[in-house]
């Protein structure tokens, strides 16, 4: 018997999910998350982000998830009654893209962590950085114009590493803080991803970073999984002695370190395997093991992705390709305006889900010709730097509008900008925070003309790292074994949960897609004003003229 436990270090929270491997039974035995906002108030921070003037700007701190791994670590050893001598193997999942200053004191002070003294309160000096920037953060435009030209353009970059310059991705980001604090740079000696920091947390040491989250950084070679010089010179001076080193996925970064045995009763046996990427782990969490599916996931973030055999470039420019735990790819495209477009809407018209839910039974797919593009942050895919609520025959006050409103969107959103996948999708394996919700998942289906199934465990990246975990160990011990095997009793869809695309809502909204992409076109590229399309799909569809018709922000 083994156990193995995944630990999913996300924008809002740390979650913990153990898995125990038998012969024949496999189950989840523990589940606990850790909301950064509720359990550590002190840092001020809102839904995991710390407050800045700036909407472009998006930071976090490390010593909060420093502290949350602690928290986790001692409620686990107390209370999930497990035996902590049958825990094999911990690995991890990050949320992707954000990063972490270390100076050249790291080292040592992870290695002699002193277990009679709270983690956090010995890491204060290690950071050469205060704060993270996150996935969420856009405020580097300049940058990536700047990386863009050295490297020969878009095109060149994106097939180099994979995507091209986005503003949240890694080197972008660590020219930023090279430009505008230099000497901090210098005073930097290891650049970690939140998934490499969160492993050199527990095993003491600094740990590799993995194809997985490697490819989030615009500055991996992703054919050869090396870093790209390339793109490290046009990013930063004498960068790659500031990095961890790439290794595959399964590496196991060393045991657990002394401090988490000696304070929390761990054993001195459990390997530290090297964390990756949330998305990446999600891959893994929802079986995408082989082509030909695809997965939504509906957190903080909005990503569609699925398994690929061999790299495909997107030539829109707006989708990544990352490197897969399995050691081969994955595609990707991400909408910043997920859970947090929809609670704001929610919370908007003072609506708990249930109501949320009604309002999407009670109304008609299509929305009587209304479209909304949801931006309240800045947005990933497409660009959008100025946020706010954009609006065509919709009432801002109809909470009932609204709801479909931004679910709709959302859902098309993905469709259309998912093109270049090439994928043609029939079944959608849906996970995330609001997975669990039939309604949207209805949409869903409706929009993407596809069967969508929900999953037992809705934290697929958590699942996913605890997945990993138990894959590394065996590969450690030479057992040839296929990742069907891996994931197998812990990944398959509830059958029963099948939600299938009803014929008469997919036929409307091959229509509003049209519309929606002229909304999205007139919003930010001075297209047309779709007011003759809304028209149009009204005569067809037999829609009513609503009393506030004009195009409105907020
Ligand atoms: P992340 O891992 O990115 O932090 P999760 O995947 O845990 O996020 O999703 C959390 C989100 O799930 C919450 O912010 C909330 O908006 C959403 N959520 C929870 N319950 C529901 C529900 N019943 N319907 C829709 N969304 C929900
Ligand atoms: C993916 C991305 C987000 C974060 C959220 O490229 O930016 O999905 O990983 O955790």
């Amino acid at each position: 018997m083994g156990i193995y436990l995944g630990l999913d270090s996300s924008t809002q929270s740390l979650t913990a999910i153990a898995i125990e491997v038998d012969r024949g039974r496999r189950s989840v035995i523990f589940e606990k998350s850790l909301n950064f906002d509720e359990c550590f108030p002190a840092y001020g921070t809102s839904n995991g982000v710390l407050p800045h003037d700036d909407p472009l700007i998006a930071r976090s701190s490390p010593k909060l998830w420093a502290d949350a791994l602690e928290a986790l670590l001692a409620l686990f050893s107390k209370d999930s009654g497990v035996d902590l001598r049958e825990l094999r193997a911990i690995s991890g999942s990050g949320q992707q893209h954000g990063s972490v200053y270390l100076n050249a004191s790291a080292a040592r002070t992870l290695e002699k962590l002193d277990p009679t003294r709270m983690l956090v309160e010995q890491l204060s000096g290690i950071f050469s950085r205060d704060q993270s920037p996150i996935w969420m953060d856009s405020s580097t435009e300049e940058e990536c114009r700047e990386i863009t030209e050295a490297v020969g353009g878009d095109g060149v970059l994106a097939l180099l590493t994979g995507s091209r310059a986005f503003e949240r991705f890694t080197g972008p980001q660590i020219r930023k803080f090279y430009k505008e604090d230099p000497d901090g740079y210098e005073r930097t000696a290891q650049i970690h991803l939140v998934s490499s920091y969160m492993a050199s947390l527990l095993a003491g040491r600094h740990a590799s970073i993995d194809p997985g989250d490697g490819a989030g950084m615009n500055l991996m070679d992703l054919a050869g999984r090396r870093w790209a010089h390339v793109a490290l010179e046009a990013t930063a001076p004498e960068l790659e002695a500031k990095l961890p080193p790439l290794r595959d996925s399964w590496t196991i970064v060393g045991p657990l370190s002394p401090y988490w045995v000696k304070r929390y009763g761990f054993s001195p046996r459990t390997q530290v395997v090297s964390w990756s990427g949330d998305n990446p782990c999600s891959l893994i969490g929802v079986g995408l093991v082989k082509q030909g599916r695809i997965a939504i996931s509906l957190g903080t973030s909005s990503t569609l992705f699925g398994f690929m055999p061999r790299p495909l470039v997107d030539p829109t420019g707006s989708g990544h390709v990352f490197g897969s735990p399995t050691g081969d790819f994955m595609s990707l495209i991400c909408f910043e305006n997920g859970s947090i477009a929809r609670e704001s809407i929610r919370k908007a018209h003072h609506l708990d889900w249930a109501q949320f839910s009604r309002h999407l039974r009670e109304t008609k797919p299509g929305n009587g010709g209304g479209v909304m593009l949801p931006w309240i942050k800045p947005e990933i895919t497409p660009r959008v730097h100025q946020p706010g609520i954009r609006r065509y025959s919709i009432d801002a006050k109809d909470p009932a509008a609204n709801v479909r409103g931004v679910v709709e969107a959302q859902m098309m959103a993905l469709a259309v900008h998912s093109q270049w996948m090439g994928v043609d999708v029939r079944t959608i394996h849906a996970t995330g925070g609001a997975a669990r919700n039939r309604e949207i998942l209805q949409v869903m289906a409706d929009v993407l003309d596809a069967e969508v199934f929900q999953f037992e465990v809705s934290n697929s990246a958590c699942l996913g790292a605890a997945l990993r975990a138990y894959h590394a160990e065996l590969v450690s011990e030479k057992v040839q074994v296929g990742w069907d095997e891996v994931t197998a009793g812990f990944t398959n869809p509830v059958l029963a949960s099948r939600i299938a695309p009803d014929p008469a809502c997919v036929a409307v909204y091959a229509e509003l897609k049209k519309l929606y992409a002229a909304c999205e076109a007139h919003a930010l590229r001075g297209g047309d004003n779709p007011e003759t399309l809304i028209a149009e799909l009204r005569d067809k569809f037999g829609w009513k003229r609503l009393k506030t018709d004009a195009s409105s922000s907020s």
